[in-house]
C-alpha cells in the first residue's frame, strides 16, 4: 500500500437530505484524512469533463443535469490505499446492489442519485483534483 490521495463527492441529493456530516464521519472513522473540502456548485464544464467517459450513453444527460443540480461537497482525502479504500466505503455504483454497511448501501436507493462519487484510479483522482480544486 502506498499513501494515496483520492477526490470524493458529496452529491446533491445526500446534501440536500442533510447527510453531510454521517458520511465524513464514516470517513474519519476509517482513518482516512480530509485535506480539502469545500461546498460548491459545479459547472456544466466541470460536471462534463469528470463523467466524460460516459456521453454518449443513455444515463449521461440526466446524469449531468442531476449533479448540477444543487450544491455539492467536493474533497480531497488521503490516506493508505485511499481510492480502493473509499471505493470500498461507498460500495456498488447502484445503492440497490450496494452492501448493507457501506455509504451508497445506507444512505441511497437508486442509481440516479447513489450520494457519493469517488474516483477510481489515481490517474483519475490526480486528474479529479486538477479539475476540482486547481
Ligand atoms: P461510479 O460512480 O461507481 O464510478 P460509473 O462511473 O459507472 O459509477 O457511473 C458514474 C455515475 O453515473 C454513477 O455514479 C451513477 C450514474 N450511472 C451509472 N450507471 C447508471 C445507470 N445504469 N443508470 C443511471 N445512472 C447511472
Ligand atoms: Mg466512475
Amino acid at each position: 500500500m502506498t499513501l494515496e490521495q483520492t477526490f470524493l463527492m458529496i452529491k446533491p441529493d445526500a446534501v440536500a437530505a442533510g447527510k453531510i456530516g454521517r458520511i465524513i464521519s464514516r470517513l474519519e472513522d476509517t482513518g482516512l484524512k480530509i485535506e480539502r473540502m469545500e461546498l460548491a456548485q459545479l459547472t456544466f464544464e466541470q460536471a462534463a469533463a469528470n463523467y466524460a467517459e460516459h456521453k454518449g450513453k443513455p444515463f449521461y444527460d440526466s446524469l449531468i443535469a442531476y449533479i448540477v443540480s444543487g450544491p455539492v461537497v467536493k474533497m480531497v482525502v488521503s490516506g493508505e490505499g485511499a481510492v480502493a479504500a473509499c471505493r470500498k466505503l461507498m460500495g456498488a455504483t447502484d445503492p440497490a446492489e450496494a452492501a448493507p454497511g457501506t455509504i451508497r448501501g445506507d444512505f441511497g436507493l437508486t442509481v440516479d442519485a447513489n450520494v457519493m462519487h469517488g474516483s477510481d484510479s489515481s490517474a483519475s483522482a490526480e486528474r479529479e483534483i486538477a479539475l476540482f480544486f486547481e
